[in-house]
């Protein structure tokens, strides 16, 4: 008996101590390298992207804006809410649409609510940024917006061909963060944008279970580089980066979030 319990809290502390499935919040929109200004859709959804997963319910954002040439605008009361369908069920997301103006790059920056992991017990809070340039004119990729966590993109994320690497400086509370464990996944089923759910089928199979959420480091500088192997979107999620580590006398992981999109050369 008392073994049997001795194994059981061994095996739950183990489970404990088991990274869960990687969460990912999403600022979709499907292209992220433009010609010249247009209206865009973006979808704000909070799910496990490379098996088009569990999409957890959002809460109201804190904020969401976007900065171009050094200017911020805010975007939270443009949001509406949605229903986003994952292939296994479907949760509170978001949408909006923006009229970008001019050339240059547009950085959009979502800070969601806390999540309450409740498997976990803790919170979760994915501040997010996705870049859409437009005329190749570049501005504001490379800028650091100042968010609680923040991945510094080192190359543009719009203008990434397939094999391109992609560097980024993990930073928390505006300081580089050592050794950052960063998650990385693929966008592997395609949002279907007029029926706000994931498509059925997947680009690709994983060998195994790393290759669904793959995990990098850091450096001793917080920096991190990623051959991309495929084009698409891909997601980049630095764990508790932020320096807030507690809400609502739980634990917080403040996670920073940038999503970079690919193109093969054909
Ligand atoms: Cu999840």
């Amino acid at each position: 008996m008392k073994k049997t319990v001795a194994l059981l809290a061994g095996v739950l502390t183990l489970a404990l101590a088991l990274p869960a499935m990687a969460h990912f919040q999403m600022i979709y929109t499907q292209e992220s390298a433009l010609g010249k200004a247009e209206a865009i859709d973006l979808k704000l959804v909070f799910t496990h992207p490379f098996e088009a997963g569990h999409t957890m319910d959002m809460g109201q954002p804190e904020q969401f804006f976007v900065v171009r040439k050094e200017k911020k605008k805010d975007l939270l009361k443009t949001l509406k809410p949605i229903t986003w369908t994952s292939l296994t069920n479907s949760g509170a997301a978001y949408e909006t649409s923006y009229k970008l103006r001019g050339m240059g790059d547009n950085v959009f920056c979502l800070v969601p609510s806390p999540y309450l992991e409740k498997e976990e017990d803790c919170y979760i809070q994915q501040v997010t940024k996705a870049v859409v340039n437009t005329g190749g004119f570049p501005t504001d990729w490379d800028a650091e917006i100042g968010l609680p966590a923040e991945i510094v993109p080192l190359d543009k994320p719009y203008a990434l061909w397939t094999g391109n690497v992609f560097r980024g400086i993990v930073k928390g509370g505006g300081k580089p963060v050592p050794f950052a464990e960063i998650e990385v996944e693929y966008l592997n089923h395609r949002p279907e944008m007029g029926k706000n759910a994931f498509a059925k089928s997947a680009a690709v199979e994983a060998p195994q279970d790393a290759f669904v959420t793959m995990t990098i480091k850091a450096n001793v500088n917080g920096e991190f580089s990623f051959g991309i192997p495929k084009a698409g979107w891909w997601g980049f999620c630095a764990l508790g980066a932020g320096p807030a580590k507690e809400y609502q006398g739980k634990e917080l992981s403040q996670d920073a979030v940038i999503w970079v999109q690919a193109r093969d050369m054909k």
